[in-house]
């Protein structure tokens, strides 16, 4: 069979810190996951223009599928997002300084969208591979929920499915098993 092409985007950091795992575990993915060629991205940390590269991106790799992943301090298993919200919301500046106070990303959009792919058989692959994994119905306010609602929205009535992951600090869980368990969870796609 012809392998499927999958965009998967990381960030940089953020918020003061000197690294994302999003993007160290991503960069790390191998080329090739099961029936999926993998084109890998680094993102800004910045409302409206991290979505708008993902876009570009999934364009012109002419994928069939964009999995985003991010950085969840303070959680300490690994979180596929059922859903993003329609909002920017947060106590930090993004890298571009640009700050939020409850205003939608899309005005005339709905107030959310559910994720287009699997998000519950990647939990459970997730868990089986012997990682901490939950399912999140909340991927925040801030860029990663941002940059999930918009390819949601964008890319709403086409084939493209989209959906975001969330994984700990490396001190909450090894780096090697966030890569494990994103491997897994685009095994279950
Ligand atoms: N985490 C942030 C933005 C970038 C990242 O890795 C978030 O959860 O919105």
């Amino acid at each position: 069979m012809e392998p499927k092409k999958l965009l998967v985007t990381g960030f940089m950091p953020f918020g003061g810190e000197a690294r994302n795992p999003s993007w160290e575990a991503v960069n790390a993915l191998p080329d090739r996951i099961g029936e999926w060629n993998l084109h890998k991205l680094l993102l800004p940390v910045e409302f409206g223009n991290a979505a708008r590269l993902a876009i570009e991106a999934a364009k012109a790799c002419r994928a069939d599928a964009v999995f985003s992943v991010g950085l969840a301090a303070g959680r300490s298993a690994v979180t596929p997002e059922l859903v993003a919200v329609n909002v920017r919301d947060a106590s930090i500046a993004d890298n571009a300084g640009q700050k939020f106070n409850g205003e939608p990303i899309q005005p005339d959009g709905p107030a959310a969208y559910f994720s287009t792919l699997p998000v519950r058989a990647m939990t459970a692959a997730i868990a089986a591979a012997g990682i901490p994994a939950k399912l999140s119905y909340s991927a925040g306010a801030y860029v990663c929920n941002d940059l999930l609602y918009t390819l949601l929205d964008h890319f709403s009535g086409t084939e493209m499915r989209a959906s975001f992951v969330h994984i700990p600090l490396e001190k909450d869980l090894l780096l090697s098993d966030s890569i494990r368990a994103l491997i897994a969870a685009i095994e279950a796609i």
